[in-house]
């Protein structure tokens, strides 16, 4: 039998990602599916801090095996911005309320505008936590940021991020491409190693 195992995310875009790269090998149960409707604190201020503190909030509260992952867009030019913020990256510069990717990417434009240097990154981290053991791996996809938006597939930054080797953004891409070379895949490979003992 599938042993289940929580990902502590409403986010149905990282869900379908996840499930298409660890296939059949593991149940994977969102936050929706155990019942968990409460807003889990995001408030470290790396990603890694954040995928943890996901984690062991929803394995403590519901007693479960269970990772969390956090992403940043990480903009050289930007000096690493936004980072940490990726979800709010707007609101927390007086724009827009919560996580609106529309203005988060616009602002992102905006502060690019007649910039030369575009080179950006996503990195993943994810906290996994099985029988009270704590381990983080992180996946990295080097890329640089398109002078405007273009695509309609994918979710939040995709239809900016151009990732190395290829001259479409992330949102012209199929999921299946966009999968076998994102951040996420990379994550979840790293995570599969570790889970590969149990499986
Ligand atoms: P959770 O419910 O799991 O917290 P989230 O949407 O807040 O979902 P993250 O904290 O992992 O997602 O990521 C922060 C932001 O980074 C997210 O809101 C997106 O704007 C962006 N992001 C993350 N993964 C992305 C991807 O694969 N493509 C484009 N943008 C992405």
């Amino acid at each position: 039998m599938q042993e289940k195992l929580v990902f502590a995310t409403n986010n149905a875009h990282k869900i379908a990602e996840v499930r298409a790269i660890l296939g059949d090998r593991r149940q994977i149960l969102s936050l929706e599916e155990i019942g968990c409707r409460e807003d889990i604190p995001e408030t470290a201020d790396t990603i890694e801090g954040n995928a943890l503190q996901k984690a062991r909030w929803v394995s403590r509260r519901f007693n479960c095996d269970c990772f969390a992952d956090d992403t940043g867009l990480e903009v050289d030019a930007l000096g690493g911005e936004p980072g940490v913020m990726s979800a709010r990256y707007a609101c927390v510069n007086g724009r827009g309320d919560g996580h609106d990717a529309s203005a988060n990417s616009s602002l992102l434009l905006e502060r690019m505008e007649g910039v030369e240097n575009r080179k950006a990154r996503f990195r993943t981290a994810i906290a996994l936590i099985t029988d009270g053991k704590e381990t983080i791996v992180e996946g990295i996809v080097n890329g640089s940021i398109a002078t405007a938006p273009k695509g309609v597939d994918g979710f939040g930054y995709d239809p900016l991020f151009i990732p190395d080797g290829h001259s479409l953004t992330f949102a012209q891409m199929t999921a299946e491409e966009k999968n076998a070379i994102s951040h996420r895949r990379r994550a979840t490979e790293a995570l599969l190693e570790v889970l590969k003992d149990n499986i």
